[in-house]
């Protein structure tokens, strides 16, 4: 396919899974709105139109709990009950949680990494460098300011009671990296309850070889169970929740977010207490994510606060400091070499060379398997992105290039084989289109001063 064909088949796949105002996930696995998904979505979108990319995020917020968060699903009202497992049913309880939002939709109790200010702030950078819709793409982050900020309080208070500076997890979901085997560990620790018979919808849409297994799924739901039996309550959840973990990845794309908000305060003349806020967690995340240094692995890791111990796993969110920007010399120069490595993308195995979420050194490491180990596009974004803020245009250009000839099949799919190239899991993922939108922009966005 070329450039211009990608580009096609990305705003069809978009448009395609426009719900009039918001958009699903993908087609059939992920027929609802899910946090993260739309960040990137809207980044995507704001290339072919920065209202409707303003409006992504605005539909989001609308379902923001009283507490600040912003919830991991909204789901579609529209969508029959057999289409998602678990589903509005099974939330339902939740939506009676003390925090939780009034109105005819309901969402899940749990929350996913903060990307939104990031997308917020290229819409506005996207506008103008089309010359169009500044003004609105302006009002815009006049009106969802007050919103993030409440997000990011949730996440520095509630997600963070240590002060720590890392985001607290209470379930592999809310990394958005579910099967991970930076979570393996915790999660054999969770002994499981009595969980309500359920059945697996995603297995009708995709092979089971290419997502979790059972044992993790009943981790999962019994952990959904614990959840919604608190009342999705941080403080008693904080006592009781049998998974409880600080989330290096989260924290590494809140530390930006922060960044980003900073750069909103400033566009929106924000208090000036704000700033001082800002700049206080910024500096928090950033000594939080060097806590977490494994030199043993030279990555970053994540910790299991149940346990008391770091849980080492050479994964994609190793690459935290990275991502934030932030570290030791050092350290970011042994995460260069590890990138390059055969540990990630140096792998002569490889189909080409793209960081697998999983490295195939690890002992959890699964091809075909979900995020114990395909390439994730949208994963490649974000390092890409954080390459070339580091300055690293090389390797950001080297890792978009072969991104997109990934891409090329025009599947869009939401996670690659790593050794055949395969798509896997659902086509026409629609943050893998909005990807690749970005990536193909001719407007000069991508290529913002850092
Ligand atoms: C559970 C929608 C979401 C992504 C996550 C990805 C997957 C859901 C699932 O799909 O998670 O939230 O059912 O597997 O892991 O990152 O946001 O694309």
């Amino acid at each position: 396919m070329r450039p211009e064909d990608i580009i096609a088949r990305a705003a069809a796949v978009l448009r395609e899974n426009d719900m009039g105002g918001w958009t699903r996930a993908s087609p059939t696995l992920y027929p609802h709105q899910w946090s993260w998904d739309s960040a990137f979505i809207a980044i995507g979108l704001a290339h072919l139109d920065t209202g409707r990319a303003a409006g992504e995020i605005r539909s989001l917020t609308e379902h923001q709990w009283e507490n600040g968060k912003i919830p991991h699903i909204v789901f579609n009202p529209d969508a029959p009950p057999e289409s998602y497992f678990p589903g509005p049913e099974h939330w339902a309880s939740a939506a009676n949680a003390p925090d939780a939002p009034t109105g005819p939709a309901t969402t899940s109790g749990l929350c996913q990494p903060p990307v939104h200010a990031l997308a917020a702030l290229r819409i506005l950078r996207i506008a103008e460098a089309r010359g169009e819709g500044v003004a609105e793409a302006r009002t815009f982050l006049g009106q969802i300011y007050p919103k993030l900020l409440a997000w990011h309080r949730y996440l520095a208070t509630a997600r963070d009671p240590e002060g720590s500076g890392l985001v607290t997890i209470y379930h592999p979901w809310e990394s958005g990296t579910d099967n991970s085997p930076r979570w393996t560990p915790a999660l054999e620790r969770v002994e499981v309850g009595e969980i309500p018979d359920y059945e697996r919808h995603d297995l009708g849409h995709v092979d089971p070889s290419e997502r979790p297994t059972g044992y993790e799924y009943d981790r999962f739901i019994w952990l959904v169970e614990v959840i919604k039996e608190t009342g999705c309550d941080d403080d008693v959840l904080y006592e009781e929740c049998p998974f409880l973990a600080k989330d290096v990845l989260a924290s590494a794309i809140l530390v930006r977010a922060n960044e980003a908000l900073l750069e909103i305060a400033e566009v929106v003349d924000a208090p000036k207490v704000d700033w001082a806020t800002l700049r206080a967690w910024i500096e928090q995340g950033r000594a939080g994510l060097e806590e977490c240094w494994s030199p043993d692995l030279g990555l970053c890791t994540d910790y299991d606060l149940r346990a008391g111990e770091p849980l080492a796993a050479r994964t994609i969110a190793g690459f935290a400091p990275l991502i934030a920007g932030t570290g030791r010399e050092d350290h970011l120069r042994d995460l260069l070499r590890i990138l390059d490595s055969r540990v990630f993308t140096g792998n002569p195995d490889l189909r080409w060379p793209l960081p697998p979420s999983t490295s195939p050194h690890e002992r959890g490491f699964r091809p075909r398997s979900y995020w114990r180990g395909p390439v994730w596009p949208v994963m490649n974004w974000l390092l890409w992105w954080s390459l070339q803020r580091s300055d690293e245009r090389k390797r950001a250009a080297r890792l978009k290039d072969y991104s997109l000839t990934q891409l090329s099949d025009g599947r869009f799919g939401e996670y690659y084989e790593p050794f055949t190239g395969e798509a896997l899991g659902s086509d026409d993922q629609s943050w893998t289109a909005a990807v690749a939108l970005d990536w193909l922009a001719e407007d000069g966005s991508g290529e913002e001063p850092v």
